[in-house]
């Protein structure tokens, strides 16, 4: 388990993958159980989880607007979201000894701009420390891995044609993302979990669940 030099009391939880990996189900299902289980989960999510990342989350996503946003614009803007979101929303709950349940963090800068956008791993891992003062971080991260094929085929069942501007790349791009997450489990495996996000739903919050066990050493608010 990671041992972090943490000013806070809480646990840190993020969910990572690509497209229609299951994210927010998972974040759903992990929320509802915990809380069953006692803790007081905040459950967010990047870009968001702040009123000013909120609006951040829709220049970045929306896919109508008239104007054209460049990599280390796109970049930057990912980075500013998260620097309002620690410091207004996960920070504090996180000092106030709650479980938060972050769907997408770091690890999303470091595969979409630094691999996949090509801006360089390095590059992008300064900038998120820059913007997170590593202040906050994950005590476990679960990565999702899922073939983007598949992923793509979930998002369209679900939302037709309608997709968001990072979800209209094509399906190299995807790819790109999903081995620079691989390439950060095996560079961190002590923090990210690899799970595999073909399973049916039941079988992946198990395997979630599993993992995070070691790290539910907090005391339940109420039993
Ligand atoms: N981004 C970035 O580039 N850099 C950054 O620093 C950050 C983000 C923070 C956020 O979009 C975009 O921003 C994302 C990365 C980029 N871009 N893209 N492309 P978002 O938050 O709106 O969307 P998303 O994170 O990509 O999530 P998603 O595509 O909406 O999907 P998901 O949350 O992973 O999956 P889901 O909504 O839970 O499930 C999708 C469907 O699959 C749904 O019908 C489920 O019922 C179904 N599903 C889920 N699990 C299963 C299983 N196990 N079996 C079968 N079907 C399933």
């Amino acid at each position: 388990m990671q041992q972090i030099n943490k000013p806070y009391e809480g646990l840190f939880i993020t969910v990572e993958g690509g497209e229609g990996s299951g994210k927010t189900s998972i974040c759903e299902q992990l929320s509802l159980t915990l809380n069953a289980r006692g803790y007081e989960v905040i459950l967010t999510r990047e870009p968001g989880g702040s009123p000013l990342s909120e609006v951040l989350r829709d220049i970045l996503l929306n896919p109508e607007k008239q104007y054209s946003i460049g990599e280390r614009a796109e970049l930057l803007l990912f980075l500013a979201a998260r620097a309002q979101h620690i410091e207004e929303q996960i920070l504090p709950a996180l000092r106030h000894g709650k479980v938060v349940i972050c769907d997408r963090y770091n690890d999303s800068s470091i595969a979409y701009q630094g691999c996949a956008r090509h801006l360089g791993k390095s590059y992008v891992e300064q900038l998120c420390h820059l913007a997170t003062e590593d202040l906050a971080e994950p005590n476990c991260t679960l990565f999702l891995d899922l073939d983007p094929t598949i992923g793509m085929e979930r998002v369209k069942n679900l939302r037709g044609d309608q997709f968001d501007r990072l979800e209209q790349e094509k399906l190299q791009f995807h790819q790109e993302v999903r081995q620079g997450y691989l390439h950060l489990a095996d560079e961190h495996h002590d923090r990210i979990e690899v799970i595999d996000a073909s399973l049916s739903l039941e079988e992946v919050v198990g395997s979630c669940l599993k993992a995070l066990e070691p790290h539910l050493t907090l005391k339940p608010v109420h039993e």
